[in-house]
């Protein structure tokens, strides 16, 4: 497509770096020529990551739930790091499967401390040097749980409902700019996301994938890296992929018993 960006002149903050979506984010935009801030809790992958990746990737170890370490962390960057124009805000999980009426209240606030607060606090951090530099890009990791309610999905679900109406509605607050939006919202995707949601049981875990082909981080990494690329007139509000094996379910009734 025509004029196309150049990812050699992207810097990209990625959330949740250290393992599945985010990590591949990492290597994609990298392969391309960007600079990238990788950042996570768990600091032992983060430097595996920049021994990997080398000069142009840039570490920072922090809890997306902790307001002051996301603004201390980007206050911190050296210049060369420091214009951020891509921020993928990716770090999230779900953790239980259970009926509302069963959930772990700490699991639900986990959940909302990391999906909805830890996004709000990472594009906080970014939007106004974005804004004032009039170019950018916020790239928000929903899912397909936002639009399609299943059981246990409860406050999983809800949070990426709300990271799809943020989405939305930034779009709206940023009209005039040259900064744009995109939700991306994947399906069922294999990562590390069904172990942390399960904590850690790995028989429960790979029980979501067996018997199908799922999206693979790398087959996300490209959606995000595409609509990152695309010529700077194109937004891509949202963008929902789901494995060729995965698709909707009729609506369920409890019928009476004769
Ligand atoms: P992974 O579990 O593989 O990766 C999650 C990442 O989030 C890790 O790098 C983890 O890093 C980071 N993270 C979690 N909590 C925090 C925190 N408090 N502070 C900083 N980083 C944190 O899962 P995925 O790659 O699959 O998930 C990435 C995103 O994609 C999530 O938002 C998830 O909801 C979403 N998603 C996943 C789908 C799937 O089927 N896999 C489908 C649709 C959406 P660390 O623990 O080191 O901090
Ligand atoms: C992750 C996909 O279907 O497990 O967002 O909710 S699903």
């Amino acid at each position: 497509m025509k004029s196309s960006i150049d990812a050699k002149t992207l810097t990209v903050l990625v959330t949740g770096a250290t393992s599945g979506f985010g990590a591949a984010v990492c290597r994609r935009f990298i392969k391309e020529g960007a600079k990238v801030i990788a950042t996570g809790r768990r600091a032992d992958r983060l430097k595996a990551l920049k021994r990997e990746l080398g000069p142009r990737c840039r570490i920072a170890e922090f809890d997306v739930r902790e307001r002051r370490q996301v603004t201390a962390a980007l206050d911190a960057l050296p210049k060369e790091f420091a214009k951020i124009n891509v921020v993928v805000a990716n770090a999230g999980l779900a953790l239980g499967l259970g009926p509302a009426q069963e959930a772990d209240l700490e699991d639900w606030d986990a959940m909302i401390a990391t999906n909805i607060n830890g996004l709000l606090y990472t594009v906080r951090a970014a939007l106004p040097g974005m804004v004032k530099r009039d170019e950018g890009h916020v790239i928000l990791l929903g899912s397909v749980a936002s639009d399609f309610p299943y059981p246990g999905g409860n406050v999983y679900g809800a949070t990426k409902a709300f990271v799809k109406q943020f989405g939305l509605n930034l779009r709206a607050d940023l009209l005039g700019s040259n900064v744009r939006v995109t939700s991306v919202e994947p399906g069922l995707a294999e990562t590390e996301f069904s172990l942390v949601r399960f904590k850690g049981d790995a028989d429960l875990a790979g029980r979501p994938y067996q018997g199908i082909d799922p999206l693979s981080a790398d087959d996300v990494a490209e959606t995000i890296f595409w609509s990152a690329t695309l010529p700077r007139r194109v937004n891509i509000n949202r963008l929902q992929v789901m494995p060729v094996m995965q698709a909707f379910g009729p609506f369920a009734f409890k019928r009476k018993t004769a």
